[in-house]
């Protein structure tokens, strides 16, 4: 749904946005996190996060050969033409300087026929969550990192209550997209059988252009499924339904992605509970990837196939967490 009137209303949203606090910064995503209020609703709280936009020079044009890695030459030359330079240093072979764009195009219609690409690579991804929770707060705050080894013992003490008593309307935006009432035009594969049965649509940290960036999300349609803990044999079709027709439906969509360079993993723990599948290219260096975070889909797959099919209700599982993180603390503090 982006028709020129809720984009009126999301701009005006951001134009009001009074900030309170950044929350974070992180310079390698050059992103930013900022808690604030949209100046007419200030009972709630916000989260605005900020993200420059990728260069999306590469795999812009389409080619014949799958397998190749495409750019437009031409679309590099505009773009380096269209940044003046200042604060030079030189040493040696080396020189670096800063960049800015000559103009932004304002609207549309420059955009399409003038810059495009300086035009998006210049551009700022914005996410607005609103009203936000002490969750997304904490979520979004900086905040130091720990490595946990959760035993199923901890897992049935602590975590199950925990995961239980997540409010559903946390998770009202996945049933959104799995009933069809949100994100319907973004859908690209979808099965609604109740066992076996997922939607396959872009994570909405991805651009949905950089292919360099790709990011797809499946969520199954089993909402008994909570998390890698649950998933034993019986879910095995559906974990290699899921690797098999998302690699079909995203080369279908993008024939200039060479899907070898697809990676399958699931989040232990997720922010979400209700099963899904993370699906990126796997030069992304990001710290969803982490070892003690991502669970490749493939080792799934083969834990429960041919080690044990109820491995993940019996194993150690290491995790990471953040200190903000409501479990931390419980499991820090569990005793036998
Ligand atoms: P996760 O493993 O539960 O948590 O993944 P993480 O955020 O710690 O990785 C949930 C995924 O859903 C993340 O990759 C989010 O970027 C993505 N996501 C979150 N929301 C609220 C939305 C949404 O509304 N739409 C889409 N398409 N993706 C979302």
């Amino acid at each position: 749904m982006d028709s020129a009137e809720s984009i009126k209303a999301f701009s005006e949203k951001v134009r009001t946005f009074i900030p309170i606090e950044i929350l974070n910064e992180d310079t390698s995503k050059k992103s930013v996190a900022i808690l604030g209020k949209i100046s007419n609703e200030k009972d709630f709280v916000s989260i605005l996060l900020l993200e420059k936009s990728a260069f999306g020079l590469l795999h812009e044009s389409s080619s014949p050969n799958p397998n190749a890695v495409n750019f437009d030459l031409k679309q590099v030359e505009q773009f380096l033409n269209s940044y003046h330079h200042s604060s030079l240093t030189e040493n040696d072979i080396y020189s670096w300087a800063d960049g800015s764009p000559h103009f932004l195009p304002q609207n549309p219609v420059e955009k399409k026929c003038k810059s495009l690409y300086m035009f998006e690579s210049c551009g700022v991804k914005y996410t607005l969550i609103h009203p936000a929770t002490e969750k997304h707060i904490s979520k979004h705050s900086f905040q130091r990192l720990f490595t946990i080894l959760e035993t199923v013992q901890m897992y049935q003490a602590v975590t199950l209550d925990y995961i239980k008593n997540d409010p559903i309307s946390r998770i009202q935006w996945v049933y959104n997209i799995l009933e069809s009432k949100a994100e319907t035009d973004k859908v690209i594969y979808r099965n609604d059988d109740p066992l076996d049965g997922f939607v396959l649509l872009p994570d909405f940290k991805w651009d949905g252009v950089s292919l360099s960036s790709l990011y797809f999300i499946a969520f199954v349609t089993d909402k008994s499924i909570k998390s890698l803990r649950d998933i034993s044999f019986s879910n095995l079709t559906l974990l290699k339904t899921i690797k098999s027709k998302a690699t079909q439906a995203i080369s279908a969509k993008y024939p200039d992605f060479d899907v070898r360079q697809l990676s399958f993993y699931v989040h232990y723990h997720p922010s979400y509970y209700l099963f899904h599948v993370h699906i990126t290219n796997v030069n992304i260096d990001s710290k969803g990837c982490i070892a003690g975070r991502a669970h490749l889909l493939d080792a799934i797959i083969d834990n429960i196939e041919n080690i044990r099919p109820d491995y993940y209700q019996v194993a150690s599982i290491p995790l990471i967490l953040g200190e903000n993180h409501p479990l931390y603390t419980k499991l820090v503090n569990y005793k036998n």
